[in-house]
């Protein structure tokens, strides 16, 4: 199998899906290494149809198998916000430092802090699209922890630990990951063609 383009401009989930893959046969090639420079549009209200739109833009504009994913942060206590828009919960210009302050605004005084990140990757492979899920329940944490990772990743801590995911290696991150999760189900798919 020949390299597939990872459709994203996050190097943080490079690093991550890199190292996840790393035992396996598939070879990712970043957006940066094809030479592509592009901003994304995330226009849609699911993660599936933002997913989708993100490959669909890279696979048309290159002619070549690709993977992209949606990822977003699901509050309880907020009726799923910040959900799909995640990445521009406090506004358009997308600060993670705002939308992070903004989320734990909106939680102050709450009890229920419970939350879940919900990845879905979307791969256009020989011009038909596939599904893969992946999701990591947690918790909002009172105030930021750690500086690793990226995102939300300050203020969640996964179940079955007692750190942020902004405490941790990206090892331990890939452990418990949403992300881990929806990449382990496209490596069960490239097995199954072989
Ligand atoms: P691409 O669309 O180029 O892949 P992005 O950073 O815009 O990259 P998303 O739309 O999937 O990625 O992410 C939505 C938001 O969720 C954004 O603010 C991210 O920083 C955050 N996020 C995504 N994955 C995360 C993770 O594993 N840990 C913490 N925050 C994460």
């Amino acid at each position: 199998m020949g390299p597939i383009i990872f459709a994203t401009n996050n190097q943080n989930k490079v690093a991550e899906v890199q190292l996840l893959l790393k035992k396996s046969d598939i070879i990712i090639k970043t957006l940066k290494e094809e030479g592509i420079e592009i901003d994304i549009p995330e226009p849609f209200d699911t993660l599936e149809e933002n997913a989708q739109e993100k490959a669909k833009v890279i696979n048309d504009l290159t002619g070549k198998n690709c993977f992209s994913e949606d990822t977003g942060l699901f509050v309880t206590a907020l009726a799923g916000a910040p959900g799909v828009k995640s990445a521009r919960y406090a506004g358009e210009n997308k600060s993670m430092e705002k939308n992070i302050n903004l989320l734990l605004h909106n939680l102050h005084e709450e009890k229920d802090r419970t939350a879940y990140f919900k990845t879905v990757i979307c791969l256009v492979w020989n011009e038909k699209s596939y599904f893969f899920n992946g999701i990591c329940e947690g918790k909002i944490e009172l105030y930021k922890k750690g500086n690793a990772g990226f995102g939300y990743d300050s203020v969640f801590t996964p179940k079955g630990s007692d750190k942020t995911f902004a405490e941790m290696a990206i090892n331990d991150k890939n452990i418990f990951s949403h992300r881990k999760k929806a990449l382990a189900e496209l490596t069960a798919f490239f097995d199954q063609q072989q």
